[in-house]
């Protein structure tokens, strides 16, 4: 399903408002995602801790909603996002079925973060954006 000029709107008007605490968004998401679906942490086994604490764990949160951050100025997601999804492909070989889980951690992490600004409407436009971005990564895997 794409993106309306309505959804563009509320989504980067939401943005503006949670772009200060991206780093703290991405951090929540990224470790509710390895928490709550261990079967994404085989990804990240180098790491040398996964826990609630990790400071890789906070780092890398923090270069996601970066990325998600630049995908929100863009129109066209696959063109924006195509260097990652080869990289995701071929070099990382991530599954991609992870992209869904990692979208539902960060809309959970948004709705919890600011509860009053994630209002139904809100919440369908950052749900489409969200999946066409997991839909964007998963482009250069065919
Ligand atoms: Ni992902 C590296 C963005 C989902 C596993 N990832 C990155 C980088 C960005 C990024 C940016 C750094 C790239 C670079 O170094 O040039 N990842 C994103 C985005 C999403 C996403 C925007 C979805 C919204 N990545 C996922 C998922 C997994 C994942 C769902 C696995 C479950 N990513 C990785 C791994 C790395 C990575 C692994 C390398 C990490 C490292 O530093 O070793």
């Amino acid at each position: 399903m794409s993106l309306s000029g309505k959804d563009r709107a509320v989504v980067r008007a939401f943005w503006d408002k949670v772009s200060p605490k991206a780093s703290d968004l991405g951090a929540e998401a990224l470790g509710r995602m390895l928490t709550v679906y261990p079967q994404t942490k085989t990804y990240f086994s180098h790491w040398a801790d996964l826990g609630a604490d990790s400071a890789q764990v906070k780092k890398h949160g923090a270069t996601i909603m970066a990325a998600v951050g630049e995908a929100v100025g863009k129109d066209d997601l696959v063109a924006a996002v195509s260097k990652l999804s080869e990289l995701h492909a071929f070099k990382l070989r991530v599954d991609p079925a992870n992209f869904r889980i990692l979208a539902h951690n960060i809309i959970l992490t948004m709705a919890m973060y600011f509860p009053g600004d994630f209002t139904p409407e809100v919440h369908v436009s950052v749900d489409k954006f969200l999946q066409n971005l997991a839909w964007a990564l998963s482009e250069r895997y065919r």
